[in-house]
């Protein structure tokens, strides 16, 4: 199926190639009408050394009230990194009256890394967040939301058995997942796709130690591939080739440390779509 309009709600970092910098470029480059709605803005995002926070969390009620008032609809919705625990009540309101009939909503919990969580969440915003992914058709967590998710201790090195019960108890909160970042040995990655009980894995060669802003990058060549009529499994792996296409293009480039140079590779995921 073929989706019209997609609405993605997530930060505007005014620098740092991440949320809304990343997705609106990706998904229209996918060839999709995309609206935003920003959850916060930022001078930059957190990894940076400081940075400003506008908390838009108010804003969202009054302009979905205009979008309904208008009766603008969406095909589809995308979520990424919100600014505050209450926006989760206001995204789940707007899944149920701005969305058409046979919409899709994909959630990433984008809220940690490496075993810990970003700057300034806490574990109310991880309960609410949970909440979220139970309202959603697919979500795209990396190892460690998935943990965080599912009560789970997160582990730098871990087996298939690991990722199986990883899946097992994320299962009770969303019937589709794409998970991030699964690496069993130091020369590859990939990432692992539950549909409904099925389980199947895509890896490819692992590049660098990891780029800051590629769950971003992820999640919008997925959702640009979904978009198009991919199945779950075909859009994580595309999102898959194209994140690693725009990590080799980033890591010779040490002073490019804060996001990942996606936009000359572009053209490729045009070309897998
Ligand atoms: O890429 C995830 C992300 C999004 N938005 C902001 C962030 C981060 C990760 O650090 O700080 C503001």
């Amino acid at each position: 199926m073929d989706y019209k309009r997609i609405l993605t709600i997530q930060d505007i970092s005014c620098v740092g190639q991440c949320s809304l910098t990343v997705a609106l470029p990706i998904i229209s480059a996918c060839g999709v009408e995309t609206a935003i709605l920003p959850s916060a803005v930022l001078s930059n995002h957190t990894a940076f050394s400081g940075f400003t926070f506008k908390d838009l969390t108010d804003e969202i009620p009054i302009i979905k009230d205009e979008w309904a008032r208008q009766n603008i609809k969406f095909s589809a919705v995308y979520t990424g990194y919100l600014g505050s625990a209450d926006q989760v009540d206001h995204v789940k309101t707007i899944m149920n009256e701005l969305l058409e009939d046979r919409s899709i909503r994909i959630v990433d919990p984008a809220m940690a890394d490496h075993g810990i969580l970003y700057t300034g969440f806490d574990m109310e915003f991880v309960q609410q967040m949970k909440s979220l992914c139970q309202a959603a058709d697919v979500i795209l967590p990396n190892i460690t939301e998935a943990c965080l998710l599912t009560d789970t201790p997160y582990r730098e090195e871990y087996d298939i058995d690991y990722i199986t019960t990883l899946f097992e108890r994320l299962s009770n909160i969303c019937s589709r997942v794409v998970l991030t970042g699964v690496s069993f040995n130091p020369h590859n990655s990939g990432i692992a796709v539950y549909d409904n009980g099925d389980v199947q894995y895509y890896e490819h060669k692992k590049v660098g130690d990891g780029c800051h802003g590629t769950g971003d990058v992820y999640a919008s060549a997925f959702v640009g591939a979904i978009m198009n009529g991919h199945s779950i499994y075909s859009a994580a792996k595309t999102a898959a080739d194209f994140t690693l296409l725009c990590i080799e293009n980033t890591v010779n480039h040490k002073e490019h440390w804060y996001g990942v140079r996606f936009e000359p590779v572009l053209k490729e995921l045009i070309k897998m779509l």
